[in-house]
């Protein structure tokens, strides 16, 4: 290709092609021009925000150019891509991970300085890209992260919602849901309105002969949308990859919204065609393991997997490689079951379209996909009704029925004396009416299926899909525990704590080798070290106290224990778990003698998280904190023993404060409820310790930190379902403890007993599903615990970096690693360029 530019014109390109800045003079001159000439700004009415605006232009320069060459290096080097398609990605702000990634912070905080910023107050004014609802997101966010900085060659495909999730106010102790519209000024996204993909709805399916003698199937008519691509850079770290995420967009197609509908009078049904064009991207369900069967979501679901779908074939076809080969150069990765029409659509484009045999279309298509998945919750495992799909997508429903048919065919072969089998496994449940399970359609069409943490992996083949480990053997199941990145979780959102564990190792190097943590071990009978060690914790703390008083008005004492549960609210999480031991907790304090009380360790229980518009008992459980709050907080006998305090708004910059600042973070659900969590690795890896259940990935956290590192508590997953059997049918009697706290609910000490009685009720009379009441005693026993080990500063400042040192095996790059192992079989790409050795502050 280079080659066909004549010499002349290639010189003429070279000499002038950018190269980007490298110093912090070069910064300030780039800023200073963006903000002049780009925004239209001068040196008196720059305000903070146009700061930021001019200092992310600089920097989004600066990535173009290694992403440009990126994309050709990857085109050239014609190899496998990875395209890992979510729903949702939880990003965060960009500009500070952008400067650390090339290694240009401090030229850009001395270069801001010099005009006059802190550059601490320009990267807050970055408004967070929150296209997600929480761990699931989140982790798509870490993965692109982890595939950029070890140089593979992956593309991110998910969905440009105008509004991402809600922002939460809290009024009276009620949250408020606020639209998050987060696109006015975003320098982190290009449009490309020359790639665009006209998407199918609705219509009918057309079955004939054509002249030739040929069965053609043709799906036809219906409406048309377009989706239009906007591109996100995602910088490695250290590295000169820039990989992409592609998020798209609708719009009415020129079809559709054409000026002949105005001329011809219609212009009202012209501008309605547009906005339900729009509609379809406008907006991320708030709902969190949370299945609710809307047509617009299905609407959704399809239009991001046939556009994105479409755009990985044109690619491949660029190669001219016969068909055979797809997926050598296609690997795809399903987040959840949310992109299982993908499945569908790659089985259609290769039956109706490329004219492809059944069989032999089948075979590229499972080999190409792989499967991750991420909950074992019943309400949300996906589930289609069949009239909705018949409706919107009437080919897929019949490519699906096919699938199934060939299926159960192949099952009832196998296992012809089965006769409940084939009910069990069939991707249609005969229910009223109908519907299409999700994660079987999607277990049948990869050639992988993984879960996201030991014990999710294993319960997954044991319960849920039980029946098709029989059926394709346990190879095809596998696990691989979920990881986060340490550039955002330790090095952005705590540089100091980042800085001190680089001078004892005597690089950064651990920030892409994270098991080389395990040498901080040398340094946990250092005094200077343990020293610095908890002043930057204090640091953090005092930072996060600050936040609180601005946010809620509520002060807290530094120095206290923080004890912090942030996550999205659901029962399955127990936050009432954790409010009602508060509760318990502040009863103990009200009768205590002044003498007790001089020898308790002063606490501190913070919240956050949002909950799902529609959930009523999560709404529930953040009033009750709320009210408890108020309560303690202005309670003269209480004093600083005890603030309890919810922190609105709960998300991804929210976090980089949060985390940091945590002495004791709570994960404790339901055993074998949590999939694998992920925030737990992220306070872990921030020298907090944890209380914790034995799920998800704590078990596993304990494997690598030791036992006695961590506070575990309550029942095992094994023993879940007998005890809720007997909750029923045994003879089950609340804890004595739990009761006394709901007796001070029924009082009313914190407002009005009614607005909770749904959050008691649920475990006095409706079967504590959540196993609260079994849980509670061995809880708060544990938190004593705390408050003890709490007051010996020397011990929990060994047990904190103890752990920290033993946390390598959790980042997302050993996490990707074992994807590009065992499920996509692919290798980094070669970087020739390697970055130049950057001083990585
Ligand atoms: O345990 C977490 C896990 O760490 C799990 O609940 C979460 O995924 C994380 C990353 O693996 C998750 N989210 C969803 N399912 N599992 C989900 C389901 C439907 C809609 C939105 C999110």
């Amino acid at each position: 290709v280079e080659s066909s530019i004549p010499e002349p014109q290639r010189e003429a390109w070279k000499k002038y092609s950018a190269t980007g800045f490298k110093s912090k003079d070069d910064f300030q001159k780039e800023t200073v021009r963006h903000i002049e000439t780009t925004l239209a700004r001068s040196l008196f009415n720059c305000d903070e925000k146009a700061a930021y605006s001019g200092t992310a232009l600089a920097f989004r320069d600066r990535l173009i150019i290694d992403w440009n060459k990126t994309q050709q290096r990857q085109t050239f080097a014609d190899q496998k891509r990875i395209y890992y398609l979510s729903l949702e990605f939880l990003m965060g702000r960009a500009l500070d991970n952008a400067m650390l990634n090339v290694g240009l912070k401090t030229a850009a905080k001395e270069g801001l300085g010099e005009l006059g910023f802190r550059i601490e107050d320009v990267i807050q004014q970055e408004h967070d890209a929150a296209l997600g609802n929480g761990g699931l997101g989140r982790l798509a966010a870490c993965f692109l992260d982890s595939l950029a900085s070890l140089n593979y060659a992956a593309w991110g495909y998910g969905l440009r919602y105008r509004y991402g999730i809600f922002k939460q106010e809290i009024e009276n102790g009620y949250q408020v849901e606020i639209p998050d519209y987060w696109l006015d000024f975003n320098p982190w996204e290009f449009p490309r309105n020359d790639v665009t993909i006209d998407v199918q709805f609705y219509g009918w399916v057309n079955k004939y002969t054509d002249d030739e003698g040929k069965q053609i199937t043709s799906w036809q008519d219906g409406e048309i949308v377009t989706a239009v691509a906007y591109d996100v850079p995602i910088p490695g770290y250290g590295t000169a990859t820039v990989n992409n995420l592609r998020l798209w967009s609708s719009k009415a197609s020129a079809g559709e919204f054409d000026f002949a509908k105005f001329n011809s009078g219609e212009y009202e049904n012209a501008v309605a065609d547009e906005q339900r064009a729009e509609t379809i991207s406008a907006v991320l369900y708030p709902n969190d393991n949370m299945d609710r069967g809307k047509e617009l979501r299905l609407k959704q679901q399809y239009f991001w997997c046939a556009a994105s779908l479409h755009d990985i074939i044109r690619r491949f076809k660029k190669s001219k490689r016969p068909w055979k080969d797809f997926p050598e150069q296609v690997a795809i990765q399903l987040n959840d079951t949310h992109p299982t029409l993908a499945i569908v659509e790659l089985q259609r484009i290769l039956v109706d379209l490329e004219g492809i045999e059944w069989n032999a279309a089948w075979e590229i298509v499972t080999k190409t996909f792989g499967y991750t998945n991420h909950t074992v919750l019943p309400e949300a495992l996906e589930k289609w009704s069949v009239p909705l799909i018949q409706h919107l997508l009437p080919r897929h429903l019949q490519i699906i029925y096919d699938i199934n048919l060939y299926f159960l065919q192949q099952v009832e072969r196998r296992f012809p004396k089965d006769r409940d089998m084939l009910g069990r496994v069939s991707i249609i449940e005969e229910s009223q009416p109908k519907t299409v399970r999700m994660a079987y359609l999607a277990i049948i069409g990869s050639h992988k299926v993984n879960g996201v943490a030991e014990l999710h992996s294993d319960l997954i083949k044991t319960t849920i899909f039980k029946d098709f480990v029989k059926i394709y053997g346990p190879d095809k199941f596998t696990n691989v525990t979920n990881g986060i990145t340490p550039r955002r979780w330790l090095h952005q959102a705590n540089p100091r704590l980042s800085e001190l564990i680089a001078s004892k190792l005597g690089s950064y190097e651990f920030l892409k080798d994270l098991t080389l943590l395990n040498k901080l071990e040398n340094f946990v009978d250092d005094k200077d070290f343990k020293k610095e060690w908890a002043e930057i914790k204090y640091a953090n703390k005092v930072r996060l106290a600050q936040h609180i008083l601005s946010a809620t008005g509520i002060s807290v004492n530094p120095k206290a224990l923080f004890d912090v549960q942030v996550k999205r609210i659901h029962e399955y999480k127990r936050q009432q778990l954790n409010i009602f031991g508060v509760i318990h907790r502040y009863l103990a304090i009200k009768n205590m003698s002044a003498e007790e009380r001089k020898k308790l360790a002063p606490r501190v229980s913070i919240f956050g998280g949002k909950a799902a518009p529609g959930y009523w008992m999560a709404k529930t459980i953040i009033h009750l904190v709320n009210k408890v709050g108020d309560v303690v907080n202005n309670d003269k006998d209480v004093g600083d023993l005890l603030k309890v305090v919810f922190i609105p708004d709960y998300n991804v910059s929210k976090a980089e404060i949060i985390i940091p600042a945590s002495d004791i973070s709570e994960h404790i659900s339901t055993a074998g409820t949590e999939a694998s969590g992920t925030s737990n690795m992220k306070f872990v890896l921030n020298g907090g310790l944890v209380i914790g259940t034995l799920d998800g990935a704590n078990i596993e956290i304990t494997r690598e930190i030791g036992e006695q590192n961590v506070f575990l508590f309550g029942n095992l997953s094994e023993d879940v379902e007998d005890l809720r059997h007997n909750h029923f049918y045994g003879n089950h009697q609340i804890d004595p403890e739990l009761n006394k706290v709901f007796d001070e609910i029924k009082k009313g000490t914190f407002g009005d007993e009614g607005a909770f009685s749904s959050l008691v009720s649920a475990i006095l009379d409706h079967g504590d599903y959540y196993l609260v009441s079994d849980d509670f005693n061995s809880y708060c026993k544990t938190q004593d615990l705390i408050d003890e080990t709490y007051k010996n500063q020397d011990e929990w400042v060994s047990k904190s970096i103890t752990s920290v040192a033993r946390m390598g095996f959790f980042t997302s790059d050993r996490c990707i690693n074992e994807y590009a192992d065992s499920i996509w079989n692919i290798e980094p790409l070669q970087v020739k360029e390697e970055a130049e050795v950057r001083s990585r502050t």
